[in-house]
């Protein structure tokens, strides 16, 4: 594949269909501008800022591009908020549409058929296998991502959070719990605070 890639690469650079410098660009922003940390800034910025959040919810497009994150397939945004009735799961049964901006390229799984196909029939067991148990009462809404609108899970603050800053609690937002296939981190607590 990596060699059909470079094939192909020199033939339309032959015929001066690409620009190198350009595809460059292209590469290194997807390599390192654009990845899940933009989604956890944004997750965090919702935590703290009631206001944002209300915004995120109500025109995610606009509120996720105040923070300077915009650009193909996130141009229809849409966040959905887990709480503790209501978990929600992305998934693009078509192909792997993903919402680039804030979460980068998509993992492999992703992509793949077993994903695509289970977590609609089964997101229970799918979500177990992501080492992920609900308690009994959450409901679980799968959302099928389309070539227009591309999801956003904003997962639930974990307990214990209220003394970290912004930048800490962006550090306890995986990838996977903006997918709706993990959860925030849990944030460490130190063992034991010295005697005063
Ligand atoms: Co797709």
């Amino acid at each position: 594949m990596e060699l059909r890639v470079r094939a192909l690469e020199t033939v339309l650079g032959e015929k001066g269909y690409i620009d190198p410098a350009a595809l460059d660009v292209l590469i290194d922003t997807y390599q390192t501008k654009v990845g899940p940390r933009n989604g956890a800034r944004v997750v965090a910025r919702a935590w703290v800022d009631p206001a944002y959040k209300a915004w995120l919810l109500r025109d995610a497009t606009a509120a996720i591009a105040a923070l300077g994150y915009q650009g193909r397939q996130g141009e229809h945004m849409v966040v959905l908020e887990n709480t503790p009735a209501q978990h929600h799961m992305v998934v693009c049964t078509l192909c792997s549409c993903y919402p680039w901006p804030v979460l980068g390229l998509p993992p492999v799984w992703y992509k793949s058929a077993p994903y695509r196909s289970r977590v609609v029939r089964d997101p229970h067991g799918v979500l177990a296998e992501f080492g992920v148990t609900l308690p009994a009462g959450t409901a679980i809404r799968v959302w099928d991502s389309t070539s227009e609108v591309r999801y956003l899970v904003l997962p639930m603050r974990p307990d214990g959070t209220e003394a970290l800053d912004e930048a800490a609690l962006a550090a306890l937002v995986t990838r996977d719990s903006m997918i709706g296939t993990g959860l925030a981190l849990a944030p460490r607590v130190p063992v034991a605070s010295s005697p005063r």
